[in-house]
């Protein structure tokens, strides 16, 4: 969901961007008049995100189409060297145990979680002190311990399943007020457990608990999961740290300003300085976006590989939240940060997918404490580009042929991009993607992206009802 930039049609769902500012800016902009109506940001993009009540892409009896130009293509025998590895059959993670039958049901029409998320839950690369998520994770916490002595509060290990429903006590969505028709709760952008369980898109699901089991300072790290597009600053999951801090009416009472202004005024100052204790000099940016937990909403951007990345959201508690969770006269801000895109400025890491390499190559260069140590690549093979052009049915998402290409070739696919789109005169719509695959450990033969592509286009046409051309 999140970045191509403010305005790009890739951009996602819980917030909407509006404005820049340039950091440093010695006090916020105005804090109320770049807010979104409700009815621009339920359904921002132009192409194919709309709610879909339950996953038909996953229907296992798909007919080929009759249109299918697969038919005159000679067809390899399947290899098994290019599957990705399937999962451990049980898990634990914050006590709660979780078996792989528990999480994916490929029968189940309200359950849309494959394999290859599901072997990434419980791997939890943010308690890794060796690794580059744990030690910025570390190097966050540095930072409210010395500036905050023992008010922060920090959970690391909090289950991502997560409730959907108001009765329960983890909540992805209705807790932080996100509206019934919001496009983050959809089967295209979020991964369903089944019809009430998510997993989560965000560490903001835990806001409202820790919030009724009484914190006022809470740090809360784990991962995510999305439905997304493919790029190299976007992968199905990632990390999140999230903050929140609740200030009480004596806290502002005296300061001159109004609650919010309060807040808002704290929560820039915290993250400003967050930002100069892990990077020192970076040109930043603050962004006026939209979310449902809070108002205002701010977003900040860093400049990297000469783009304006987003790499947190924020803004001042929706007053709501805090009177549902017992803090009616209190004021509060909140965070999160993306942990991943952090990370890969400060050592520059030029591919989130590299985060999940085992490879001793990228493992090794990292080390407990050493915040900036600079990413040195150990191989650089061209990417190999393919396309693939089908028509569309009305069911076709982007996100939905992304989950696909990512089954098929795992990690080895670095980008989908949507080159060409076209409707002819009998109403079809015609587009071509180009996948760019390339390995972040070694070279990759002809013969194995031949075979990838082809079990993408068999894929392709079995599961997202389109017509291959
Ligand atoms: C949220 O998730 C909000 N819950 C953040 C928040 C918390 C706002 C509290 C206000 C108060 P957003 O969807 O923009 O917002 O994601 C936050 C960050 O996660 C982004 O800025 C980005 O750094 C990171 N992110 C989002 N999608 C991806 C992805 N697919 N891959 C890697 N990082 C991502
Ligand atoms: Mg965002």
């Amino acid at each position: 969901m999140l970045i191509r930039r403010s305005g790009s049609c890739c951009a996602r769902a819980l917030r909407l961007s509006t404005h820049h500012h340039a950091i440093p800016m010695a006090v916020p902009s105005p804090l109320s008049s770049h807010l979104k109506p409700f009815s621009s940001f339920c359904h921002p993009f132009p192409r194919g995100h709309g709610f879909k009540p339950f996953p038909q892409f996953l229907s296992s009896s798909c007919s080929a189409s009759p249109f299918s130009s697969l038919s005159s293509v000679p067809s390899p025998k399947p290899d098994k060297r290019f599957k990705t590895p399937v999962a451990a059959a049980l898990l634990e993670i914050g006590g709660v145990k979780i078996a792989r039958d528990d999480v994916v049901r490929e029968s189940d029409p309200t359950n849309n979680v494959p394999d290859n998320i599901f072997s990434k839950i419980g791997l939890q690369l943010h308690r890794k002190d060796n690794h580059p998520i744990g030690i910025l994770k570390n190097a966050i916490y540095d930072y409210f311990d010395t500036n905050y002595p023992s008010k922060f509060v920090k959970f690391d290990d909090l289950c991502p399943i997560v409730s959907v429903q108001q009765i329960c006590s983890l909540q992805n969505f209705d807790e932080v007020l996100v509206p019934a028709d919001h496009v983050s709760r959809s089967y295209n952008d979020t991964y369903y457990v089944n019809a009430d369980t998510v997993l989560r898109c965000h560490t903001s699901a835990h806001q409202a608990e820790l919030l009724r089991e009484g914190h006022s300072h809470f740090l809360v790290t784990g991962d995510v999961y999305r439905r997304d597009s493919i790029d190299s600053t976007h992968y199905p999951v990632f990390h999140q740290m999230e903050g929140v801090r609740v200030f009480s009416p004596d806290e502002w009472k005296d300061s001159g300003t109004d609650a919010t202004s309060y807040a808002a005024m704290d929560l820039k100052i915290c993250l400003e300085g967050l930002a100069r204790h892990l990077f020192g000099a970076v040109e930043m940016r603050w962004v006026d976006t939209y979310f449902p937990f809070t108002d205002p909403s701010f977003e900040l951007e860093i400049y990297f590989q000469e783009n304006w990345m987003e790499v947190l959201g924020c803004g001042v508690t929706e007053q709501d939240i805090l009177t549902r969770n017992g803090r009616k006269d209190s004021v509060a801000w909140a965070f999160g940060l993306g942990l991943e895109r952090l990370a890969m400025v400060l050592f520059d890491i030029p591919d989130i997918r590299l985060f999940w390499s085992t490879d001793q190559r990228f493992t090794s260069q990292f080390s407990e404490g050493k915040l900036g140590v600079k990413f040195k690549p150990f191989s650089k093979f061209p990417p190999c580009y393919k396309d693939i052009s089908f028509w569309i049915s009305d069911s076709f998402t982007e996100n939905n042929l992304c989950e696909v290409v990512r089954g098929v070739a795992g990690d080895l696919v670095e980008e989908v991009k949507l080159m060409d789109k076209f409707t002819n005169k009998k109403g079809m719509t015609s587009q071509c993607y180009r996948i760019a695959y390339r390995s972040m450990e070694r070279s990759l033969t002809d013969e194995e992206i031949n075979q990838l592509q082809w079990n993408v286009r068999e894929a392709v046409q079995s599961k997202l009802h389109v017509t291959l051309r």
